[in-house]
């Protein structure tokens, strides 16, 4: 096997203190909040996969079926060379794409802040396409977008809903830099999860076998280890709510009783009154109106817009 490239823009370090910084933060902010990010460690990611099979948990199905129905379109329109992949890792619908645009694709870069996970991804594809470049790129995609190698024709894919997890200020500015990242003949395209019944919503981020719950309290278990915390993960409560307001889903941990917490780590003591909730997630979940217009607002144009056939799940495809 070749070896492929790998570009570090973020290392152990920088990863391990943006962990301080936001737990610091989010546990002695009121309310208490917790970023997602810090879900996916290796437990994490695998709970997640686990979720990605549930009945209830329908985003991951229904983006593939507008990936396998649409992936000809989106070649013949973008007539992608490069393909970059924020967040990469969902493998099958990397391959889907890939495969779509084999007529004109030279290079896939994977973008992905866990660089273990991404290298024997990366190897793989590598492997099963032979003159495909493969180049790892190692970076938060809130912060190093501006750094991502250029070239013509470059598509952005940025799939499975995770735009909806930044919150509207974070998601208004992620959209501004990666639009001031893209040239004339360069294309995103953005999968997010759409607005519907709210009970349909809640059950997804609330399956009935509890793998939601268990991945919600990974982050507990993620910050014992890293930060040297004595959280008891089974004294809080996994809740998911929808907010009809700003339209979406927030998951929460709550607290069973009156507790104190030890993150020696930060050399910080933190109590937890019985019943508290610590926000631990949002999920926005779009219409049509609302990504075309922050994709305008950010300087881009919606060229197509697809949905499954349910209406479930969306596939945007923009350009600058
Ligand atoms: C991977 C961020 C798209 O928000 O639906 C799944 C994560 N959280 N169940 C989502 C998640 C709870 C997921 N994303």
């Amino acid at each position: 096997m070749k070896e492929e490239p790998v570009d570090r823009f973020l290392t152990a370090d920088d990863l391990a203190k943006t962990l301080r910084s936001d737990v610091r933060e989010g546990l002695t902010g009121t309310p208490k909040t917790l970023p997602p990010k810090w879900f996916y460690d290796e437990r994490g990611s695998a709970l997640f996969e686990e979720i990605t099979r549930l009945e209830e948990y329908y985003p991951t199905r229904r983006e593939r079926e507008i990936l396998v129905a649409r992936a000809p379109d989106i070649a013949a329109a973008t007539g992608a060379r490069t393909l970059l992949e924020l967040g990469a890792g969902s493998g099958e619908k990397t391959r889907l794409l890939l495969d779509a645009l084999s007529g004109t694709l030279r290079s896939y870069v994977p973008v992905d802040v866990s660089g273990d996970f991404l290298e024997d991804a990366a190897a793989g594809i590598a492997a099963d396409h032979p003159g495909l470049t493969v180049r790892t790129v190692v970076a938060d995609y809130e912060q190093h977008l501006h750094l991502l190698p250029g070239g013509e024709r470059r598509l952005v894919a940025f799939l499975g809903g995770t735009i909806g997890n930044m919150p509207p200020a974070a998601r208004i500015g992620f959209l501004g830099g990666l639009r001031a990242t893209l040239a004339d003949g360069d294309f995103l395209l953005l999968g997010a999860d759409l607005v519907k019944d709210a009970e349909r919503l809640v059950r997804a981020y609330d399956d009935a076998a509890g793998v939601t719950a268990e991945f919600n309290r990974n982050v507990l278990r993620v910050i014992n280890r890293e930060l040297d915390a004595d959280f008891d993960p089974d004294a809080f409560e996994h809740v998911a709510v929808w907010d009809d307001a700003a339209e979406w889903i927030e998951m929460r941990l709550r607290s069973v009783r009156d507790q104190n917490v030890r993150v020696g780590g930060l050399d910080l003591d933190v109590s937890f009154a019985a019943g508290e909730e610590m926000r631990t997630e949002i999920s926005a979940k779009f219409r049509r109106e609302r990504l075309e217009a922050e994709l305008g607002a950010a300087g881009m144009e919606l060229a197509e817009f697809w949905t499954d056939a349910s209406g479930d799940f969306s596939l945007t495809l923009a350009r600058p």
